[in-house]
């Protein structure tokens, strides 16, 4: 008979790490090493680098294609596409978004003199709570910035029907939501514009990268000369600008994992599906789930420690850690508790909630296509023994 494992089988409780190598969140996902090879080649060949080259426009092309989109501008990262967007939507005074992020969607509006007012979130779902936005609606408010969180929509009607009855734009930090869809259409088509993050993290990466995307032509078109510092051909400077331009080489990376996609989708799922029979029966944890009527990438593994649970998320982070397993605690603290924002939101707490309790629970494991199962199965035991102590 398998002899039941006990604390003193952890790390914590004096055994060596599970694992030798340490096991990341965030592995990138690489395609061929030689389709990447070959494009970077060409482009050495070609002797042209950046600045809008045939590799970055072909980039765009698949994007648009892909999402069903009428514009892609493909940029150096996510947070400059969330500048950028900002900037073209000319959004000022207040805008409301959700402190439940990571810190640069809050950051890419103050670092425009524009004043995040932080929202709370679904306790479910980790997203905007349509309500609290609502509440906080003031003559000052110019916009909602939605964020699709671990890749699960904002709730996009609701948030819709706010901006229309205010006369607000909105927008959408879709980071991490690239593939997946709400109401059976990608995401990309919501909003007045949708902002992603290719950076190596993300289930889909270009090294470092991002775009815009929208179906308004008037926007699109100055995005993209913003992009490029406003110029509107030689000498001819028409908006106040940014250099925001994707590289050569980032698109080759983009056109390379275009090919591995799906591979990286079916492998995000597999690992998704062991987590989620190998935790099934632990009550103190909740693995989030996907809502699997849409298209989803699979790429966050997250959990949520129970309140009742005999540990801590912290706990867990430490039994981990010690395995090896370099768990994340994505994202704690709330944006409003950072450093350049708690003097400024001193009450926030008592008006947030469901994040300070989302934010104080929830814990993001390794995942991907090289997460074995053996090594879920260890997972898993770790959680087991520390909800038996
Ligand atoms: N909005 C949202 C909702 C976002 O989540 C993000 C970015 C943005 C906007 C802004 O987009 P970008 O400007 O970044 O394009 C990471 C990423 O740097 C960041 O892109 C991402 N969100 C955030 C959630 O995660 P850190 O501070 O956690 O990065 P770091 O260096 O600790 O790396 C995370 C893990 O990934 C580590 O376990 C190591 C592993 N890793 C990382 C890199 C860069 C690798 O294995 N290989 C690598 O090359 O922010």
């Amino acid at each position: 008979m398998k002899k039941m494992k006990t604390y003193d089988d952890l790390a914590i409780g004096g055994a060596p790490p599970a694992f030798v190598e340490p096991l990341h969140v965030g592995r990138p996902n690489i395609g061929s090493k030689q389709t990447f090879l070959n494009y970077a080649n060409e482009m050495l060949d070609r002797g042209w680098l950046t600045n809008n080259g045939p590799l970055v426009q072909e980039f765009e092309e698949k994007v648009k294609c892909y999402l069903d989109v009428k514009h892609c501008i493909a940029v150096c990262n996510g947070t400059v596409a969330l500048e950028i967007a900002i900037r073209a939507l000319e959004l000022s005074g207040e805008v409301i978004v959700p402190s439940y992020t990571f810190i640069a969607t809050a950051h890419a509006l103050y670092w425009q003199g524009i004043k995040p007012v932080f929202a709370d979130i679904d306790p479910v779902t980790h997203n905007l709570d349509p309500e609290s936005v609502r509440s906080l609606i003031t003559s000052r408010t110019t916009a909602i910035i939605g964020v699709h969180l671990w890749g699960r929509a904002a709730p996009i009607s609701a948030l819709e029907e706010i901006a229309t009855e205010y006369g607000l734009q909105l927008m959408f930090d879709a980071a991490h939501a690239f593939g997946c869809s709400y109401n059976k259409q990608m995401i990309g088509n919501y909003g007045n514009a949708e902002v992603f993050s290719f950076h190596a993290t993300k289930f889909f990466n270009t090294l470092e990268g991002g775009a815009v995307v929208t179906n308004d032509d008037q926007i699109a078109e100055k995005i993209r000369l913003m992009r490029n510092f406003g110029f509107a051909g030689y000498d001819n400077v028409v908006h106040p600008g940014t250099n925001g331009k994707m590289t050569e080489i980032c698109a080759a990376m983009g056109l390379t994992n275009f090919n591995h996609m799906q591979e990286v989708l079916k492998e995000n799922e597999r690992c998704y599906n062991e987590y989620a029979y190998l935790l099934s029966e632990i009550s103190a944890v909740r693995l989030c789930q996907y809502d699997l009527h849409e298209k989803n990438n699979f790429q966050y593994i997250v959990l949520e420690v129970a309140q009742s649970a005999q540990f801590n998320r912290d706990d867990l982070v430490t039994a981990l850690h010690a395995e090896n397993v370099l768990a994340r605690k994505y994202f704690w603290p709330g944006c409003h508790q950072m450093l350049p924002y708690r003097e400024k939101y001193p009450v926030a707490d008592s008006a947030l909630p469901v994040t300070c309790d989302v934010a104080e629970r929830v814990i993001v494991l390794p995942a991907g296509p090289l997460i074995r199962r053996a090594q879920i199965t260890v997972i898993s035991d770790v959680i087991r023994i520390l909800s038996r102590i």
